[in-house]
């Protein structure tokens, strides 16, 4: 099963992207190298891709027939152990496609989208707190999965008028599952409570708020390392930080110290389940003072970056005040329109960085003293 997958050997592992034919191609691309550094996060080899242009999914298995015959075949060549979907697949589906795979490969695992973030998150959590919101997040995307698991053992088991032997497992498998998710849940809230008592007795102190926010990998950790002198791990890969953490930022001219938090980032389809895993610790960066929100500025597909986070945010309850836009890499951005990017987002006060080449960071200071004093 997914949660039990040891991923100590190296993966090889093949994505099936399903593209909706009327989609940009250039667009379906970026999604698509976006995946793959996905699944190099996890440290997999990529031995082959497959595409399929499909107007609508297939009911049972998602991919269509002669594609799976496709998949199948490729799965037995390049000795592939996991098959990722591009998106988010029905657990009925995933499992209907496991057990056709199956046919030329027993061990074979078949993920989607989710699973496959789900299992970078694990990869990378280091705290106790993110772990324990890991495993929630996992118990609530595998849940269903189970349970249809379980209703297709219950229809083998079952005859006509009886108890199928899966079904009553399901209904244990479904008591456990609530236990077990009872139990996370108290032990994270008392982490969080604690946390939540710490930040309070700060923001008591008179401590001002910041935060950083933004797509995964456009430079979240960098920027906060260099604001605080910490050293947060900054790495290409995606989701290197899943850990809130907390750095003190010195503002000289008022000798006093403003709280810095760096946190997750955002993904375009971010199931809410995995935002809601994440909920507390979220708000409580979000709630600040102040929030950064870190853009890549390199990143061909930075308008629907942008988007993303700002429909997060919102979906978090965060509005628009106190929001910085902060336009990292320009050391290499390609003809960058900084004159329409000032335009089009005034109301954010757009700054332009390079945490790599340590410029503009001066300019980030200052306008984070007068936004907040
Ligand atoms: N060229 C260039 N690379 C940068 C710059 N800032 C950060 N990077 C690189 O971008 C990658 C991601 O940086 P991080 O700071 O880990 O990004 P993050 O937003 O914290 O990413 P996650 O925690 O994974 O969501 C790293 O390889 C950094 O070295 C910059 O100004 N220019
Ligand atoms: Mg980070």
């Amino acid at each position: 099963m997914l949660y039990m997958l040891e991923l100590k050997k190296i993966l090889r592992i093949l994505p099936v992207y399903v593209i909706d034919p009327r989609q940009d191609a250039q667009e379906a691309i970026n999604i698509g190298e976006e995946l793959e550094l996905l699944i190099s996060t996890i440290g997999a080899q990529i031995p082959d891709r497959i595409i399929q242009k499909l107007d609508r999914p297939n009911n049972a298995t998602y991919i269509g027939k002669g594609k799976i015959e496709e998949v199948a075949q490729k799965v037995n060549e390049k000795e592939i152990d996991v098959v990722v979907l591009n998106t988010m697949v029905k657990p009925g589906q995933i499992h209907a496609l496991k057990v056709q795979l199956q046919q030329v490969k027993p061990d074979i695992e078949v993920w989607d989208r989710v699973d496959l973030i789900l299992q970078i998150f694990d990869k990378h959590a280091q705290t106790q707190e993110a772990k324990l919101q890991i495993k929630l997040a996992r118990m609530n995307y595998m849940g269903p999965r189970i349970y249809g698991m379980g209703y297709v053992l219950s229809r083998q088991g079952g005859g006509i008028g009886t108890l199928g032997v899966g079904e009553t497992n399901t209904e244990l498998m479904r008591r456990h599952w609530r236990d077990e998710k009872k139990r996370i849940t108290d032990q994270l809230s008392k982490i969080q409570k604690s946390r939540k008592q710490q930040l309070d007795r700060r923001k008591r102190a008179g401590f001002k708020t910041v935060s950083i926010v933004g797509y995964t990998n456009a430079g979240k950790s960098s920027l906060f390392n260099l604001l605080t002198g910490k050293n947060n791990l900054a790495k290409n890969v995606l989701f290197a930080t899943l850990d809130s953490s907390v750095g003190k930022m010195y503002i000289e001219e008022l000798h006093t110290e403003v709280l810095v938090t760096d946190t997750i980032g955002f993904i375009r389809d971010l199931p809410p389940l995995l935002i809601s895993a994440f909920k507390s610790t979220l708000m409580e960066s979000i709630n600040a003072d102040l929030l950064l929100h870190v853009i890549d500025i390199s990143d061909p597909e930075i308008d629907s970056k942008i988007d993303v986070v700002t429909d997060i945010l919102k979906e978090l309850g965060r509005n628009d005040d106190n929001l910085i836009y902060v336009f990292n890499k320009i050391d290499i951005a390609k003809d960058i329109n900084k004159e329409a990017l000032v335009e089009k987002y005034k109301n954010f006060s757009p700054i332009f960085i390079s945490v790599k080449k340590k410029e503009g960071i001066l300019a980030v200071k200052n306008c984070i003293k007068s936004k907040l004093f």
